[in-house]
């Protein structure tokens, strides 16, 4: 659908909703999207080429496990590899050289749980989980979150690896931060899984923007932003520029959209537009979505092209090149 035949329709939505609060309800009463299917095919997809996660992850739900567990699990693997230096144990570190995590998921339930600014323990996604089923709150920041880690028996551990060391290192020569575009293979996993139940849940991990300033927390971990999941409708997951992705609440943003009928792939084309349209000149950073919904279709768009994603199905991963506005 067109942005300007779109906005025209949804701005009859949007009156409607001061109205009557009761009106997209009565879309999502779409029975297409509440009934389960006969048979479900379970998948998992993730930002950016992880075929190793997503594919544990992929396995995960084929052999039953429920879709928030499985997610949990295939990001584990990027957590602890080392080579990801955007992700869990070998994470870039803050300007002053702290390796410092956040992290969130999201259930099927509408339940959710956070970490952020976390320090020595690899496994945040895990701990985020920990922080959603066994304490009353949904975020624990820095000092709290790593001393719930040790109490719940995590390891603690040096997070900067000796090859982000010397990269910092080789960083602080000049000391100039600025957001660079990523057209990596690696960067934040943002990852939806869908199980054998037809239920959503999804995930977000990251070490954030390489070189932070100190207590810098991006979207990654806020509910919303980095990622959301209504089970009726679908998730969305977002990777770049946390700043952008936050003042528009991008994840969010999606699955409303999607309420209101759009696909995945026409909602994060809008959401992608909702950046662009407040940006003065062409952005010089990146940001990309990926969402699914309750048929099973997948969306993703970045604002520069780079941006791929992982997606496992009928014991099949595939690397998926998305469409991009530049
Ligand atoms: C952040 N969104 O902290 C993360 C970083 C990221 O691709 O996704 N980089 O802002």
């Amino acid at each position: 659908m067109k942005r300007k035949k779109f906005l025209s329709q949804t701005t009859l939505g949007f009156a409607g909703t001061l109205i009557s609060p009761h009106i997209f309800k009565n879309q999502v009463a779409d029975k297409s999207l509440l009934s389960k299917p006969d048979s479900i095919i379970p998948y998992a997809i993730s930002t950016w080429n992880v075929p190793e996660a997503n594919s544990q992850a992929g396995k995960a739900l084929e052999m039953g496990i429920n879709a928030l567990d499985a997610a949990v699990r295939g990001v584990a693997f990027e957590e602890a590899n080392v080579k990801n230096t955007t992700v869990g144990k070998g994470g870039a570190p803050d300007r002053d050289g702290n390796v410092t995590l956040d992290a969130c998921v999201m259930d099927h339930k509408g339940n959710c749980g956070a970490v952020l600014a976390v320090k020595n323990i690899t496994h945040v996604a895990s701990l985020a989980k920990d922080v959603m089923e066994k304490t009353p709150h949904v975020i624990l920041a820095g000092e709290g979150a790593r001393k719930f880690a040790l109490e719940q028996g995590y390891t603690s551990e040096n997070l900067l690896t000796k090859e982000s060391e010397k990269a910092w290192g080789k960083w602080l020569e000049k000391g100039n931060y600025k957001p660079e575009i990523n057209i990596e293979n690696h960067d934040t996993i943002g990852m939806l899984c869908c199980d054998q139940n037809g239920l959503l849940s999804g995930v977000c991990t990251t070490s954030g923007l390489a070189y932070k300033m100190m207590g810098r927390v991006g979207d990654s971990p806020i509910i919303g932003s980095g990622l959301y999941i209504d089970n009726a409708i679908g998730g969305a997951v977002a990777t770049g520029l946390g700043e952008e992705v936050i003042k528009t609440v991008g994840s969010f943003l999606i699955v409303e959209l999607m309420r209101q009928g759009l696909t995945p792939q026409e909602s994060c084309e809008e959401a992608i537009a909702r950046i662009i349209e407040k940006q003065k000149s062409k952005p010089d950073f990146q940001v990309a979505y990926l969402a699914t919904n309750k048929s099973g279709e997948v969306g993703a768009y970045s604002i520069y092209k780079g941006f791929t994603y992982s997606q496992y199905k009928n014991s099949t991963n595939q690397n998926i090149t998305s469409k991009s506005m530049y």
